[in-house]
């Protein structure tokens, strides 16, 4: 396999064992989402993956959505957002810039304006901050559509934002008051 083909299977490896399903490895994480690195590459080879500690480092270092992230002893490896497990990330809640957008499919819209944005299996509701981001979040379902979220009036109403690690923000729910379309692609 090329070197790049590579890393983005283990970087998928990656994401469901440690945001998903690290029981299927026998892996395990602590409340904070963390593994210890030397197990994590035990219950990798044992699943038919080797993996070395410096291609582990590589695929981190080289994700283009930097969805992984050591500790600083090393010792340690999470993901920084996406998990439908319940862990606590430990972020503080963070002021929002005055808007954020949520990439979605057209074929969702009418739900999402009654019943506002819901985290549905993961953790929370991901929101980001420009529209290129949004649209091909949303690209994954279908065709895309992009909804305004005033994030100021949320956070002035009380509701808490978290800015993740690698920069995506992160809300249990978003009540349709504070959504509006942006714009239809291709329309
Ligand atoms: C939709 C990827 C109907 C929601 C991305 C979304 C992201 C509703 C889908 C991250 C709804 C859930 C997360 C409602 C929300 N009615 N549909 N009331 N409320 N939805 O995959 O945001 O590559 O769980 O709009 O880049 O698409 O994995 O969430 O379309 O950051 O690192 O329900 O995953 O990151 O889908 O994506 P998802 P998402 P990674």
């Amino acid at each position: 396999m090329a070197k790049r083909e590579r890393q983005i299977s283990l970087g998928k490896f990656l994401s469901k064992h440690l945001r998903h399903t690290p029981e299927e490895i026998g892996l395990t994480l602590d409340g904070e989402g963390w593994a210890l690195v030397d197990e994590l590459l035990e219950r990798a080879r044992a699943a038919g993956r080797g993996l070395t500690r410096e291609e582990l480092e590589e695929v981190v270092a080289s994700n283009e959505k930097q969805r992984f992230a050591f500790d600083a002893s090393g010792k340690k490896i999470r993901a920084n957002q996406g998990h439908s497990i319940s862990v606590d990330l430990a972020l503080p809640p963070t002021a929002p810039p005055p808007i954020l957008y949520h990439g979605t499919a057209l074929h969702f819209l009418d739900s999402i304006l009654q019943k506002g944005l819901i985290r549905g299996k993961r953790q929370y509701v991901h929101l980001s901050t420009t529209t290129e981001t949004a649209e091909k979040v949303g690209q994954r379902h279908g065709r895309p559509i992009i909804l305004i979220v005033r994030s100021q009036e949320m956070h002035e109403a009380g509701h808490l934002f978290f800015l993740s690690q690698n920069g995506v923000w992160l809300i249990e729910s978003v009540p349709p008051a504070y959504l509006s379309v942006l714009s239809t692609s291709g329309s």
